[in-house]
């Protein structure tokens, strides 16, 4: 097997006291990060989304191809457009499309099919997963492990927007295929995950819901 080319690692090993500090400091603030549902029309600077969204971009990926594209939008009359098709397919959704037990599950997050939120946050960002790349020649390249990569890329971008002092929701519209249209995306690209962004409204609620305990979601074999 012929290996890449190699350049040395920039890794700092820290102290184990400074270690410990820092993983309960950062697990403590993400222990703060709360899905928001209702978003404040304050602005958000647009270098703050690019620092966020390039944290994202640094995610590992499958064969590092990076399979993903961040449409971040500003733009009322865009924002404006999603919301008038989201509504629409949620109405469909909440209307007749989720079975008895998908609205048990989430009836303790109060969610409906009104979605004011995709217009009054300042940014609404939506992450498409590259089912497929485009060779030298233009030909098709297979992409490896999408939804997994794509996972990880936002899970990064919801650890850098709260750790930036922003809220986010993770907004799943079902289905999201109209965003390809709106978006100006193409075909080999699917949306997967649209992520409202800004500073919560005055006063914001949110559902009393909680974690699990660690020893609920872990198992140890030491
Ligand atoms: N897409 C719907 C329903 C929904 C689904 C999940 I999974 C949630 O965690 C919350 C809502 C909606 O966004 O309302």
């Amino acid at each position: 097997m012929t290996s890449p080319n190699e350049i040395p690692l920039d890794f700092t090993t820290l102290p184990a006291d400074e270690m410990a500090t820092r993983a309960a400091s950062f697990r403590a603030s993400m222990g703060r990060r709360r899905t928001v549902r209702q978003f404040s029309r304050r602005p958000v600077p647009r270098a703050v989304i690019e620092d966020c969204v390039m944290t994202a971009a640094s995610a590992p990926s499958g064969a590092n191809q990076q399979p993903w594209t961040f449409v971040c939008i500003s733009d009322l009359a865009t924002k404006r457009e999603i919301r008038l098709a989201a509504e629409e397919e949620e109405r469909r959704f909440y209307g007749d499309r989720a079975s008895a037990e998908w609205l048990e599950a989430l009836a303790p997050l109060g969610t409906d099919a009104d979605k004011p939120f995709l217009e009054t946050a300042p940014w609404l960002i939506v992450v498409f997963g590259q089912r497929y790349g485009a060779g030298p020649d233009g030909g098709r390249v297979k992409h490896y492990y999408v939804p997994e990569s794509v996972g990880i890329a936002t899970g990064l971008l919801i650890a850098s927007l709260h750790h930036a002092g922003l809220a986010s929701l993770t907004h799943t519209p079902s289905p999201m295929g109209f965003l390809n249209a709106i978006c100006g995306r193409p075909e080999n690209e699917k949306p997967m995950i649209l992520m409202v962004v800004g500073y919560p409204a005055d006063g914001a609620t949110v559902p009393a819901i909680g974690r699990k305990p660690l020893g609920d979601v872990t198992v140890w074999r030491e």
